[in-house]
């Protein structure tokens, strides 16, 4: 086969980066490993930037999210047990942010391809990238048993973390930071009504976050030892936990039920520089990986996606190559915000197992300075709700 770009993935970078170049006439084969009920079954992001929603609506996705999706204009912050600081993003920024599950935009987005009769290669096993420097790069994989071949013009990498397109950038030319943080988050997904507020809390026993999918759809999460496994975990021990975390007042309207998921998630901040190297393209989590609490891995799989579409469609509309030369550029001065943005974040709302009483009373001054300065909140907005793109 023969395509103009071939994208690795079909995860939200994947798909999106599919359908802004389909919008523009540049065709695209789309190589995903896993089967298409796994990717719609998988639970991760819930938070969209008012620039990713702008973004969405732009690419004529934004018929459910504004149907479903549901606006928060405060990020709430409890601490010291019962205090609860409530910063109104819409006054600081005049932007909001909105809850709107990964699950409903990768399905947003494979209903779109679908229209389209192109939708993604499921079930691609065994890719490998070649000659990505070359002007003739292709990809090897196997399909139902049977190798195949796709040669491109460009080749963009959107398959995660735990994808092979990375490690076609040679050791030589690529650079990687790394912090891994010494606690993970359990996640767990409740048939029950959500507080109609995102809630972050920075407790004694540990972090704590209520968000929500949908008007009877909760997702909660608490902070977790590494050596934890979900077997520790029963759900009347998750409710206790939560609700002991978070001040009473919200602790009183938290409805409880049985989970309907249940997963533990480490904490890493990771990124590859440079993005791209001769024809491949890196996009998302598979240049980049920050911790959740500044719910700003999917907003930047989505920003860089913009970024390599635009790229992509000044090459083949002749407007020339300035601007997809300086993607990497371009991508990481965005992820390097996101990444020093959630470091902060994690930080402040985190208890760390070697904390000392010094560092205990900088984080909590820092709570108190936050929680008194108009300035320092709406610093925390800006980053919260997206830097402009
Ligand atoms: P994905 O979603 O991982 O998709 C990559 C796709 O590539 C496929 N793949 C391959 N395909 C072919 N060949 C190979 N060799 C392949 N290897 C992998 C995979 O099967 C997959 O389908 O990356 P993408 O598209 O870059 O999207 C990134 C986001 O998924 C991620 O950043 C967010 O989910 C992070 N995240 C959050 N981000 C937010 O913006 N707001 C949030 O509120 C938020 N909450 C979260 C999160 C991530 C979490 N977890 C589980 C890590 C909460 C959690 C708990
Ligand atoms: C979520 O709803 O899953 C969520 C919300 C905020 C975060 C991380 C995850 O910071």
């Amino acid at each position: 086969m023969k395509t103009q770009v071939g994208i690795v993935g079909a995860g939200p970078a994947g798909a999106l980066l599919s359908e802004l170049l389909w919008q523009a006439g540049i065709e695209n084969v789309v190589l995903e490993r896993q089967s298409r009920g796994y990717v719609l079954e998988r639970i991760r992001a819930g938070v969209l930037e008012s620039g990713t929603i702008e973004i969405l609506r732009n690419a004529g996705l934004g018929a459910r999210l504004n149907a479903n999706g549901h606006v928060h204009e405060t990020i709430n912050i409890a601490w010291r047990a019962e205090e609860l600081l409530s910063i109104d993003t819409a006054d600081r920024v005049d932007r909001v942010m909105m809850a709107y599950g990964q699950t409903a935009i990768q399905e947003d987005l494979y209903r779109a391809l679908d229209a389209r009769d192109r939708p993604p290669r499921f079930d691609a096993d065994d890719v490998e990238l070649h000659d990505v420097a070359s002007d003739r790069p292709w990809i090897s994989y196997t399909h139902n048993g049977i190798d195949e071949r796709l040669d491109c013009d460009f080749i963009a990498g959107c398959d995660g973390f735990h994808g092979v397109t990375r490690h076609a950038i040679p050791g030589n030319v690529r650079t990687e930071f790394e912090k891994v943080y010494p606690f993970g988050w359990l996640g767990i997904m409740s048939e029950t009504k959500p507080l109609p507020i995102l809630l972050y809390a920075n407790h004694q026993k540990g972090f704590a976050l209520c968000s929500m999918r949908s008007p009877m759809l909760s997702r909660y999460y608490v902070q977790c030892s590494l050596e934890d496994t979900i077997d520790d975990w029963s759900d009347d021990r998750f409710w206790d936990e939560l609700l002991s975390r978070i001040p009473s007042d919200q602790a009183a309207k938290i409805q409880t039920g049985p989970s309907i998921e249940k997963s533990i998630a480490p904490l890493r901040s990771y990124v590859a520089e440079p993005m791209q190297h001769g024809r491949l393209f890196l996009a998302g989590d598979a240049a980049h990986i920050v911790p959740p609490t500044g719910a700003k891995g999917l907003n930047l799989a989505v920003s860089d996606v913009h970024y390599l579409s635009k790229g992509l469609i000044d090459h083949y509309t002749s407007a020339g190559d300035d601007y997809l030369a300086g993607y990497s550029k371009r991508a990481l001065t965005r992820v390097w915000s996101a990444v020093r943005f959630s470091w902060w974040l994690t930080s402040l709302l985190h208890r760390f197992p070697d904390q000392t009483p010094f560092d205990q009373r900088t984080q909590e001054q820092e709570l108190i300075y936050l929680s008194s300065s108009r300035a320092a909140q709406t610093a925390l907005c800006e980053q919260y709700v997206g830097l402009p793109l």
